[in-house]
């Protein structure tokens, strides 16, 4: 596992740029090592894969990594992500985005990246909160969470991230926690192979902006709520019809997979028609 750590680190970090702004018990670097191991896995020429995102905490991922990176504006990753694979098809394009930065303000963005389907990875850290702002409500957080801005607890319904990419065409859809480790590369790995636009939305503590306010004030605690009010699909299925009608955990696991038509290609088939 040392190894494993040590190769991650000295084949895929720049160390230049520690020490991470992440705070104690924040769960984006795990998402980072999970990212750089589905690429190591899949043997990815590192210098054919770029990185975008938008702006936030996740969104600062691409700048720890010795690879080309477009860090962008707020809410616009999907946007120079998709710009750059119809440039270069051929390079892989890999867009780290919080779900304020997705859901948010690049709501409109990140449905018809959906749509259009060009072969991008969108790895989605949802940590139920504007972490970099000091933890205001955002378009996931549960309904009667507390944040600096319901202090009184969150009045609205939040987003499902996975049922919008899947009503908005996406070919791949998993959810996991930072708590599943080896699912989580799976599906990394999963999503970067599919052709066409691959998401995973990860649930991430994160104890500063989101935890302090709901009673997970420490890392240990935050991280403990996410396995205890998850279920795999798996586990799911296993239960009785009635305890499943019940379930309030948030279901993790790969939610949608099917082929669909790639951007890229389709605008290929074009050009070559046309020509
Ligand atoms: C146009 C614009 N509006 C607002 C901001 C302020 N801002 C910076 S980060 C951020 C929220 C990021 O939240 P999220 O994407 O969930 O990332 P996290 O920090 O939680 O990882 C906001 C509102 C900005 N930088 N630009």
């Amino acid at each position: 596992m040392f190894n494993q750590a040590q190769k991650i680190r000295d084949k895929y970090l720049r160390e230049e740029m520690w020490p991470s702004i992440f705070c104690t018990g924040c769960g984006v670097g795990n998402v980072l090592n999970y990212a750089l191991r589905a690429i190591d896995e899949i043997g990815l020429d590192i210098d054919k894969v770029v990185f975008c995102s938008g702006i936030g905490c996740s969104s600062r991922l691409p700048g720890y990594i010795d690879a080309d990176g477009l860090h962008t504006t707020h809410g616009r990753a999907l946007a120079f992500a998709t710009g750059v694979k119809l440039a270069s098809p051929d390079l892989t394009v890999i867009v780290f985005t919080g779900d304020g930065d997705m859901a948010g303000i690049g709501g409109n963005h990140f449905i018809h990246a959906a749509r259009r389907n060009a072969d991008i990875t969108v790895i989605c850290v949802n940590n139920y909160t504007y972490g970099m702002t000091g933890g205001q409500v955002s378009p996931t957080t549960p309904g009667g969470s507390k944040t600096a801005t319901t202090p009184y607890g969150n009045a609205e319904q939040p987003f499902d991230l996975c049922r919008l990419a899947i009503g908005a065409g996406a070919p791949f859809v998993s959810r996991w926690t930072v708590g599943y480790p080896y699912e989580t590369v799976s599906a990394m790995r999963a999503a970067i192979e599919t052709k066409g636009f691959g998401f995973v939305e990860l649930l991430v503590p994160c104890p500063t902006g989101y935890g302090k306010e709901n009673r997970l004030k420490d890392a240990k605690a935050s991280w403990e709520w996410y396995r205890e009010n998850t279920i795999s699909r798996a586990d799911l299925r296993a239960l009785s019809p009635e305890e499943r009608a019940r379930n309030e955990k948030v279901v993790v696991g790969t939610l949608w997979q099917e082929d669909r038509p790639e951007m890229t290609c389709r605008y290929q088939e074009v050009v070559d028609e046309v020509s």
